[in-house]
């Protein structure tokens, strides 16, 4: 593969739209009327790229817990700055791990986020059942969020972005519900860098974008921010390479070959892939929140 074609397939990639989206996005918004809080899921990595810029639209009125998820595999300070940003803006924000996080935390985050609503009904004597809808992007760790706060694993959960096709109630307490969703993608991914980054972590379906290609700009994105983290896990000799030639490096690093010594770049691909994916790259936040100031 050249560099034509990637910057072809660039290209196709950033007006994917399945009709799925399409149709979460409409049950989102009825569902709307049925709950109490939004609780949004971005990921720590990339929290620019992976908030849906409709969501304040869509959502006008609601009580709004935004949580930072995955930040296991993002950069702690970076992930600091963030919430910093975002309570400027007043927003209610958390950070969690929805493997390894505790439930109680994010309970007591959503309670407060509703303890007005649930003490104006406790003054008419009714005791309030708090429905918290989760949104986000695909992929994001909506269901194993859910779970992670219901104590047991009841939504499915998967590695690939479209795993949750429906709306699915779960009830924590007598006194609070949530409703796992549907992975949520606007309809244009109008910024470039920004619909990369969602490639990066998984949100859009690999079968959409070109692996190579996408393998190909996370290394060199990567040789940018951590040329050393990279350079040793994929035992790359040269490091100025760009393009083709450095997935190749990394193939002839790693073994991954075919007869005759052919680099296997459809392997390499989904490796680094897989591995940035799952953190063995080390913590790493593709994006900054802004200079205030
Ligand atoms: N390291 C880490 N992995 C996570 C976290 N949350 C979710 N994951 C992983 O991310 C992948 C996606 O998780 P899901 O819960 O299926 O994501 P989802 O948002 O429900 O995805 P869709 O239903 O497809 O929209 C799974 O492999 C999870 O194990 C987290 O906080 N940290
Ligand atoms: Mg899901």
């Amino acid at each position: 593969m050249n560099d034509d074609m990637i910057l072809r397939a660039e290209e196709k990639a950033i007006n994917w739209y399945p009709g799925h989206m399409a149709r979460a996005r409409r049950r989102l918004a009825e569902q709307l009327g049925r709950v109490d809080v939004v609780v949004e899921l971005c990921d720590a990595r990339i929290p620019r790229a992976s908030r849906n810029p409709d969501l304040d639209e869509l959502t006008r009125g609601k009580r709004r817990l935004l949580v930072l998820n995955k930040a296991d595999l993002a950069e702690e300070s970076v992930t600091r700055a963030w919430l910093a940003h975002y309570r400027a803006q007043g927003l209610d924000v958390m950070s969690f791990d929805s493997t390894k996080g505790r439930a109680k935390d994010v309970i007591a985050r959503i309670e407060r986020s509703a303890a007005e609503l649930v003490a104006r009904m406790a003054e008419r004597g009714v005791k309030k059942t708090v429905r918290a809808m989760i949104v986000g992007v695909p992929n994001v760790g909506k269901s194993t969020f859910t779970n992670k706060v219901n104590g047991a694993s009841i939504a499915k959960t998967g590695d690939r972005p479209g795993v949750t096709r429906s709306n699915q109630w779960v009830r924590i307490t007598p006194y609070l519900e949530l409703l796992d969703t549907p992975g949520l993608l606007w309809p244009k991914l109008s910024d470039q860098r920004d619909a990369q980054c969602l490639a990066f972590v998984g949100t859009i379906n690999d079968q959409v974008m070109d692996q190579q290609m996408l393998a190909i700009r996370l290394l060199e994105r990567l040789m940018q921010d951590k040329p050393d983290a990279v350079a040793a896990r994929f035992k790359l000799k040269d490091a100025s390479l760009t393009g083709v030639p450095l997935l190749e490096e990394a193939c002839r690093g790693r073994g991954w070959l075919l007869p005759g010594a052919v680099c296997d770049t459809d392997r390499g691909a989904a490796v680094v892939l897989d591995e940035f994916r799952a953190g063995k790259l080390g913590r790493i936040s593709l994006q900054q929140p802004p200079r205030e100031g």
